[in-house]
């Protein structure tokens, strides 16, 4: 049997006789009409129930039809202003195809969030999760296309790494047949090797961080849109970056438009976000505080606190580059005319939301990268492999990792990064 897809219904691709099957989404009852909406993954449409239409048995047994029950339903597609999506389908036969049991734990009513965080398996159905997972997924699938329209190639890296990408103190560390290994924390040391022979490559992979900062953006487990090129510089994947962004907030807005208004966020806003983006230095940035009051000094890596700060002055998303080599890793490439600070670039979101993509210029040559680890007090031969990619063909590269958690926070305007993925890992949340 063909069943048509509530999406379709909504917009108003279908009329006429329709079979929709989904989920029993609420339930409510006036004036002997029953206004059921089910929900079928595509969308979530009023079904209409008429005594005359279905007959008085009917109406007393769907009545007693516990929510989240899956049914078939089958009737006359009907355009109505008052339905919630502007459509309606009234019922002319239906068919029961799993019953749910009673007292579904997250009827409509107010829960707090930490019930809401232990019902995560059932509170993905709520409508704005549901929408939050709909623009997530078209971001990535934006991404993708994005990607193989401009010649990158897709490639994976271990999950399982020897050493750090981003520094020790937020390392994971696993078991490893009598070994210690850590989760990644980044694709980008393998991105760097994946350019000599792939050439332009990204990845969209999970990375771990044992983030000890209970914030409101930070999981431990988040994905990790990572992109590397080589022959590029700082300039270039900034350009890259502007235009990926771009790009994926043009898809959104004309795509899901309906989905981002659930959130407050107007597509006309996205629209309007185009290259270049603007960009201060790490030392304008420190100026621009200072003036605003701020106890902060040169060398300070922007916290939480201070960033949100400075993405208070911005409308569009902005870019800070040349930040102290002290407050980056130690793989960024040293600017040439100042040593003290580094060519790289973190993408900040505006309106508070912050950090959404740190990247940048790596070290390209054998003896400034060793001289680099050192400084660091990191142990040369963990990254042995990594300095061979500097003796064999290297190339000025460079390249960027944006969370997609975070990016997902601003574009829907979320509180709390939690609710940019479905499951969330935080310090003390690895259930469900
Ligand atoms: O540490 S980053 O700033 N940079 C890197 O990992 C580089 N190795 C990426 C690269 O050049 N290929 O992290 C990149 C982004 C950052 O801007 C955030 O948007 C996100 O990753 N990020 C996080 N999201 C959620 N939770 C946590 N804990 C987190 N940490 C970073």
């Amino acid at each position: 049997m063909e069943f048509t897809r509530v999406e379709d219904i909504l917009k108003g691709k279908v009329s006429g006789s329709v079979s929709v099957r989904g989920w029993l989404h609420h339930k409510r009852t006036m004036g002997g009409v029953h206004f059921f909406l089910v929900r079928d993954g595509t969308g979530i449409i009023q079904t209409t129930w008429k005594k005359e239409n279905v007959g008085e048995e009917v109406m007393e047994k769907v009545e007693k039809l516990p929510v989240e029950s899956v049914i078939m339903v089958k009737g006359d597609v009907k355009e109505d202003k008052r339905a919630p999506g502007g459509y309606e389908i009234v019922v002319k036969s239906y068919d029961v195809i799993s019953k749910a049991e009673e007292d579904y734990p997250i009827a409509r009513k107010y829960h707090g969030p930490d019930f809401l965080l232990d019902h995560r398996h059932l509170y993905i159905r709520n409508e704005k999760m549901w929408a939050m997972l709909k623009v997530r997924a078209k971001m990535l699938e934006a991404a993708r296309e994005w990607f193989k329209e401009n010649g990158f190639t897709e490639f994976h890296a271990p999950i399982f790494t020897a050493a750090a990408c981003e520094g020790g103190s937020t390392l994971f560390p696993v078991k490893y047949f009598g070994k210690t290994v850590y989760l990644t924390q980044s694709w980008q040391l393998y991105g760097e090797a994946a350019i000599a022979s792939v050439g332009k490559a990204y990845t969209i992979a999970p990375s771990f961080r044992a983030e000890k900062s209970r914030t409101r953006r930070h999981l431990t487990e988040y994905w990790h849109l990572e992109v590397e090129e080589p022959f590029c510089d700082l300039k270039g994947t900034m350009k890259t970056q502007e235009e990926l962004i771009t790009h994926i907030c043009h898809t959104l807005a004309e795509e899901v438009p309906d989905l981002l208004k659930m959130f407050g966020r107007e597509p006309e806003y996205l629209l309007s976000i185009k290259p270049p983006f603007p960009k201060i230095t790490y030392d304008e940035a420190i100026q621009l505080l200072k003036k605003d009051g701020v106890d902060i000094k040169w060398g300070d890596d922007l916290t939480w606190v201070t960033e949100k700060r400075l993405t208070m002055k911005f409308k569009v998303p902005f870019f800070v580059t040349h930040y102290p080599k002290s407050a980056k890793a130690f793989y960024h490439k040293p600017d040439p005319k100042r040593p003290e600070v580094v060519l790289c670039a973190d993408m900040l979101a505006p309106d508070g939301y912050g950090e959404i993509i740190g990247g940048g210029e790596r070290i390209s040559d054998v003896e400034t990268l060793i001289k680099r680890i050192k400084e660091e007090g990191l142990k040369v031969e963990d990254y042995k492999w990594y300095i061979d990619l500097r003796r064999w063909g290297t190339v000025p590269h460079a390249g960027f990792g944006l969370g997609v958690e975070r990016f997902i926070m601003w574009v829907l305007k979320l509180d709390h990064i939690r609710d940019a993925i479905a499951f969330p890992r935080t310090i003390n949340r690895v259930y469900p």
